[in-house]
């Protein structure tokens, strides 16, 4: 595999970083010569960067990079994907709700295909974040059609220059729809492979405050005006 740069968006995570981050090493070094782990503190409260300073003393492939102030989850994302620098870019969340080592399982795919996107078989998050989840599911196909199985599935593989040619406004939780909607827009061959979910081990999630919520449809309706009704490219 060449050069991979894995990106970690991270938002009050000391408890999940320890766990995090050297299973993310260890995987990657099993199946990539040449990678490095970026973790995005997004203006954490707790001791994030601390934490991610000391992860990086014992792996040299770990970086911190850190936000003054919390700017929110795509915003987060967007740092991490374009602070690296190789061939190949993978984000997935810092609280362990996925399993990097199915990582090795998309590689193949990268051949034939632009983007390899996880969609989580099945989800495992509390009723109220699923009834959200479909909520959102159901608005976004409404807007731009069918764009993905599991949209905000946080297990997406892409080649590097992916990012030449898509440009995500979106800064809070509405990032994944507009990247696979531009994604779509500009004929891109996204391939979608089923991957686990596991339950939040530590810290709390924070994709179902009503703030985060309609920030994101907030974000997603302005794309939507910018891209279908005034057929704006951005
Ligand atoms: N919700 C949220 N998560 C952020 C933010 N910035 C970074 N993150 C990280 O984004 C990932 C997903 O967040 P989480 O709350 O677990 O979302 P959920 O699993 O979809 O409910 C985690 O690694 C967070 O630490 C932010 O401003 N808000
Ligand atoms: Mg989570």
């Amino acid at each position: 595999m060449p050069g991979i740069a894995v990106a970690l968006p991270a938002y009050n995570e000391e408890l999940s970083l320890p766990r995090t981050v050297p299973r993310v090493v260890t995987e990657l070094r099993k199946v990539a010569d040449d990678f490095e782990v970026v973790v995005v503190d997004d203006g954490s409260s707790d001791r994030t960067s601390d934490v991610v300073r000391e992860l990086s003393a014992q792996y040299p492939e770990v970086r911190l990079v850190q936000h003054p102030v919390n700017l929110g989850y795509g915003a987060a994302v967007w740092t991490g994907i374009t602070s690296g620098q190789k061939e190949f870019v993978f984000f997935t969340d810092a609280d362990g709700q996925f399993d990097i080592g199915e990582l090795a399982r998309f590689m193949p795919f990268t051949s034939e295909y632009d983007l390899i996107i996880g969609y989580r078989a099945p989800r495992r998050d509390p009723p109220m974040r699923l009834v959200n989840a479909l909520g959102w599911k159901l608005f976004v196909t409404l807007l731009f059609g069918y764009v993905a199985r599991d949209i905000d599935c946080a297990f997406k593989l892409f080649r590097r220059d992916v990012l030449d040619r898509v440009y995500v406004e979106s800064r809070g939780a509405a990032f994944s729809a507009e990247f696979l909607v531009k994604a779509h827009d500009k004929g891109l061959r996204v391939k979608e492979l089923p991957v686990s979910h596991l339950p939040r081990e530590a810290g709390s999630a924070t994709g179902n405050r009503p703030d985060v919520i309609l920030r994101a449809f907030k974000e997603m309706t302005a794309f939507w005006f910018k891209s279908r009704v005034l057929r704006r490219d951005s």
